[in-house]
């Protein structure tokens, strides 16, 4: 996570987090290797606590022809950048706890991508309003760098939490740190109270390390 573009001057036409600023344009920013995508062995996985016990698998001609909405959501990068106001379209979150519903005792969710990569959110977050697995940004497919096929977008958190490379999800009985969450920053991440690092958790945000 190192700091991305300069600041573009621009003055935001609403608040912003504590600490941000708008960048020039949208930067790419991922740990590791752009992961190259190959259709026909593409899938997504719904698996961990589910209702049935069972599995659940979309191939990616499955995968497109879910319901797909639309909302418009900031973005809030824990290195400080913001882009606001994007329009992603996508399958949102609710959907897919409708079409895989998890066991009664589901409170979290893990969203796992290419290459080993997780993000950990609280079941509250998964169903919110702007949660989605987005295909397309302001009317165009997302760009390899920015997560194509599939990335989730949890707007009203730090996004590290919006998952690039998507290939599936784990119901959770019990809180677990994804990938950054074992590294340092905060569990819950919501950046109006600037919860970008661990330390500085409070009791019942988080499992211990
Ligand atoms: N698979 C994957 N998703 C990821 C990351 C990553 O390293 N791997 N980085 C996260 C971080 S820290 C940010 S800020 C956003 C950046 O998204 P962008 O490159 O589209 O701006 O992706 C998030 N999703
Ligand atoms: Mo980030």
């Amino acid at each position: 996570m190192s700091p991305p573009d300069e600041p573009s001057g621009e003055a935001p036409g609403k608040p912003l987090p504590p600490g941000q600023y708008i960048p020039r344009g949208w930067p790419v920013l991922h740990y590791g290797p752009v992961p190259r995508f190959r259709p026909e062995s593409w899938d997504f996985r719904v698996f961990g606590a589910t209702e049935s016990g069972g599995q659940y698998r979309w191939t990616w001609e499955e995968f497109e022809r879910l319901p797909r909405t639309r909302a418009v959501g900031d973005f809030h990068c824990v290195t400080k950048f913001s882009i606001l106001d994007n329009e992603w379209e996508g399958v949102p979150g609710s959907t897919v706890v409708e079409l895989a519903p998890p066991h009664p005792d589901v409170t979290h969710v893990m969203v796992w991508a290419e290459y080993g990569y997780s993000a950990n959110i609280r079941m509250s977050d998964f169903l919110a309003d702007t949660t989605m697995f987005a295909m397309y940004r302001n009317g165009e497919r997302l760009t390899p760098d920015h997560g194509f096929p599939v990335r989730l977008v949890v707007p009203h958190l730090y996004a590290w939490k919006s998952v690039k490379w998507v290939r599936g999800v784990e119901y959770m009985v019990k809180d677990r740190r994804g990938f950054w969450e074992e590294r340092g920053y905060h569990n819950v991440a919501d950046p109006w109270n600037e919860q970008r690092y661990s330390y500085q958790e409070e009791e019942g945000e988080a499992p211990p390390y």
